[in-house]
């Protein structure tokens, strides 16, 4: 088997230290650190997160590669910046205010960092001039926000408010989580409402790269 499809197949079983030992054997072998990352790597967990999509595989196999894909990038990372290779767009992600939850929003983060976007992850229980804030300093294309309880799920409504009055024009407030619906994300005038974190990194990319 070809190296990248061997490392793409490790990853989706969660292998850490093998994907580790390939990545490190690809650059001895002169593969570009870009190759390793889009045909390794990127190509592996693409396949995990539609498996997710399809609930052929669950969370704690998605965690699984996750940590695998990480243990590879953590190698490529050094060979990465000094091939320029930029990311694709930035996400500020947080779960809101008075929210405790961060499973579902730590798989939109792997998901999306997955994809090749740099995710600023403001932790939990974030308020919304903290996702303004951030979105400024980092020069963000989207706020991502999560909320698992319908008693926080109103703080998205502030976070859109405030994006819309501030002078940050073109980022895209994206909203999940468990209680979040397409007909609440229309009523508050949220930009993007994702199911789940393979369809936030899908819409995440196509909203940053087009
Ligand atoms: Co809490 N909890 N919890 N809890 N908890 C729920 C959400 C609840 C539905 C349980 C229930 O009663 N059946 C209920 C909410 C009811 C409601 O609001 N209507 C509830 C409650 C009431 C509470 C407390 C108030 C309980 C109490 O103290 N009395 C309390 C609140 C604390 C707080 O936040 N202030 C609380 C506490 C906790 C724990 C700390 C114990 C723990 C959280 C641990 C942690 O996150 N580190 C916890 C857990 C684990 C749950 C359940 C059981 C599981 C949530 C989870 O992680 N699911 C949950 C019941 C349930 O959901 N069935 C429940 C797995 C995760 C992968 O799914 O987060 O939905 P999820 O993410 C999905 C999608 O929603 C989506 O992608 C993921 C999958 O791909 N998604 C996004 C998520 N964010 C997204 C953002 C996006 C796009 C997609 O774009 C930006």
């Amino acid at each position: 088997m070809d190296i990248l499809q061997e490392m793409s197949t490790l990853l989706q079983q969660g292998r850490a230290p093998k994907v580790k030992e390939l990545v490190e054997q690809a650059l001895e072998e002169g593969l570009s650190p870009k190759q390793i990352l889009d045909e390794g790597l990127l190509s592996g967990m693409g396949i995990v997160g539609e498996k997710f999509k399809n609930n052929e595989v669950f969370v704690p196999e998605v965690l699984i590669a996750a940590r695998a894909m990480n243990a590879g990038v953590e190698v490529l990372k050094p060979h990465l910046v000094k091939q320029g290779v930029e990311s694709k767009g930035t996400v500020v992600l947080g779960t809101v205010k008075g929210d405790l939850h961060d499973i579902g929003k730590n798989l939109v983060k792997m998901m999306m960092e997955g994809k090749g976007l740099k995710v600023i992850d403001l932790g939990v229980d974030v308020a919304p001039s903290q996702f303004i804030e951030s979105a400024k300093e980092n020069n963000a294309d989207i706020v991502a926000c999560s909320a698992l309880l319908t008693t926080t799920m109103g703080e998205m409504k502030e976070i859109v408010d405030k994006v819309k009055e501030s002078d940050l024009s073109s980022v895209k407030v994206m909203i999940g989580g468990a209680p979040i619906t397409q007909s609440y994300c229309d009523s508050i005038g949220a930009d993007y409402y994702a199911a789940d974190a393979a369809t936030a990194s899908d819409i995440a990319l196509k909203i940053c790269v087009g």
